[in-house]
């Protein structure tokens, strides 16, 4: 997999280019739509790029994918568009009622529990170091009043988001049990098997995959870490399998990112 250097030109036909952020230190994303979207692209052996040069979509959001002169943003959107595209279909193998709990499980985690995270990350005293390590990297070469004027800007945006969700509005304890349940919940569906609906990953495992190596293994400590170390282990299995399945370069893809900048 090549990834874009600064200035080339990225839309050459054929290619499909996914724009989203660079890898952290700790994951190969700590966006659960980036990471769920470069998941599908390998389980469906689709040929990418990816471009890490922060180039936000039309929606101002990330990930979106570039391909053959279309601009597909949003990670569901890019999906659907690759399944017919090229067709593929990870969740040919349930049955109607288990697409159906596959698209509720992957709705409540990134409609609902992602801004749990969102929250940890940015505000929370959990964040710290994830927020010292990010600014240092991306902002680090700034003269000081402009580097601190960049993070207050930031996190103004993430307060004004969370807010308008709704979940900005609860306290701390409140919103971390809001994903407790959810993550218990789906831990709960999950259960001994390898997958969420038996021997064979779907959408809804990537979606599940992608939150874990996000939350959790790239904040440790938090209250994501410390769920998948005690209440929900099962989570924690299920992510490494992901990760063994479809990303054999896990490692490789951390360290060359640390190296890189
Ligand atoms: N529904 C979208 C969600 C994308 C999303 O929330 N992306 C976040 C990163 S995880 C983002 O780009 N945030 C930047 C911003 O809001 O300015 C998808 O699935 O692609």
């Amino acid at each position: 997999m090549q990834i874009l250097k600064k200035n080339k030109k990225s839309s050459k036909r054929g290619a499909l280019i996914l724009h989203q952020f660079a890898p952290t230190e700790l994951s190969v994303s700590g966006s659960p739509p980036c990471l769920k979207l470069e998941t599908f692209l390998r389980m469906t052996k689709i040929p990418y790029q990816n471009d890490y040069r922060l180039k936000f979509s039309k929606k101002g959001k990330m990930p979106w994918i570039e391909f053959n002169g279309q601009e597909i943003a949003d990670s569901n959107f890019c999906i659907q568009f690759l399944k017919r595209e090229f067709k593929v279909d990870i969740d040919s193998h349930l049955n109607s009622t288990e697409k159906a709990i596959s698209h509720s499980v992957r709705t409540m985690l990134e409609e609902n529990t992602y801004w749990a995270l969102v929250y940890c990350r940015w505000l929370s005293a959990f964040g710290a170091e994830y927020r010292r390590r990010v600014f240092t990297k991306k902002f680090g070469h700034l003269v000081f009043p402009l580097k601190h004027l960049i993070a207050r800007h930031i996190t103004k945006r993430i307060k004004r988001d969370l807010w308008g969700h709704g979940m900005g509005r609860h306290s701390e304890q409140e919103l971390y049990g809001i994903a407790q349940r959810d993550l218990l919940a789906v831990s709960e569906i999950l259960g001994q098997k390898k997958f969420l609906f038996g021997d064979k990953p779907c959408l809804a495992d990537v979606a599940l995959f992608a939150f874990i190596a996000a939350s959790a293994w790239d904040l440790p400590e938090s209250p994501f870490d410390e769920l998948i170390k005690t209440k929900a282990q099962n989570l924690h299995t299920h992510a490494q399998r992901m990760k063994e399945l479809y990303y054999p370069d896990w490692d490789e893809i951390i360290s060359r990112n640390a190296t890189s900048s």
